[in-house]
């Protein structure tokens, strides 16, 4: 395959979500900038998900660099970091929500696991696209008790009710960090906001390369996502992307903080 067929065939897994999440589709970003080191193919990919700052980061250093294996290897090296403040925050807490899908959480989770923390996990579907299933898949591979709830049934996940146990805590990844708090998955406001209000604290576990000064741009999505043949005259609304203000966040993890 040529390296422009290469080229698109990112561009078209990162618009179509088969690559999601932040580290995912930086990740991918640069595989594909190493084929086409050049302003427009940056610009194309930045197109393909405005809400991903860390793409943003990793493509302006790779343009400054080109020390591709450098920027590479900060993804793990950062990882590791995440990890271990994870470890400590988890103690003894047992039961532990999430929400979407997210590499940092999932992998300081497995890690958590590997270190013989016993703890399960709650998490949310995450409609339209579900990738709550493929966190459920993710944590039971590792060996992790995973429960899986609809959206709409946050509050009773969180909260000790209907036969659920009430979370000990909730961590939730983040595809951009801001000054004043940070932006994740349309659901995680709802979710801090009824945490706080359960008393339950609620922790980022993000990439420091997620942070960022510039304004950040709120993708909405198809509205086929949502139904796919919806009557004429329904209006859908499908934003896939939502603020989570600092009053509602007990800490940010990051592969910098202390
Ligand atoms: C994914 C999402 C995740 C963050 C986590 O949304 O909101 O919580 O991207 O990032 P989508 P990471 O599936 O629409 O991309 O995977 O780097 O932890």
């Amino acid at each position: 395959m040529s390296n422009k067929k290469r080229f698109n065939k990112i561009v078209k897994d990162i618009k179509d979500l088969k690559i999601q999440g932040a580290s995912n589709v930086a990740k991918a970003s640069l595989r594909a900038y190493k084929l086409i080191p050049s302003k427009s193919s940056k610009q194309r990919l930045l197109k393909a998900r405005p809400t991903e700052p860390m793409m943003e980061n990793v493509l302006d250093l790779a343009e400054k660099t080109k020390d591709y294996k450098k920027i590479l290897a900060h993804f793990d090296e950062a990882q590791e970091k995440i990890n271990k403040k994870v470890l400590k925050l988890i103690g003894n807490k047992k039961v532990i929500f999430t929400h979407c899908h997210s590499t940092n959480v999932i992998k300081s989770l497995i890690y958590a696991k590997k270190k013989g923390k016993k703890f399960e996990v709650y998490n949310t579907e995450t409609r339209p696209l579900f990738q709550g299933r493929k966190t459920a898949r993710d944590l039971k591979k590792a060996g992790i008790k995973v429960t899986m709830f609809v959206d709409s049934a946050l509050g009773v996940a969180l909260s000790k009710e209907q036969g659920t146990k009430k979370a000990d805590m909730v961590l939730l990844g983040a595809d951009a960090l801001t000054k004043s708090g940070v932006i994740n998955k349309i659901g995680s406001e709802t979710i801090a906001n009824i945490a706080k209000d359960n008393k339950i604290p609620v922790y980022i576990v993000a990439d420091s390369w997620k942070f960022t000064k510039s304004k950040v741009l709120m993708e909405g999505r198809k509205m086929n996502e949502v139904w796919a043949k919806a009557p004429k005259g329904i209006k859908v609304k499908n934003p896939a992307f939502e603020f989570v203000p600092k009053k509602y966040i007990t800490g940010i993890i990051t592969d910098k903080t202390k």
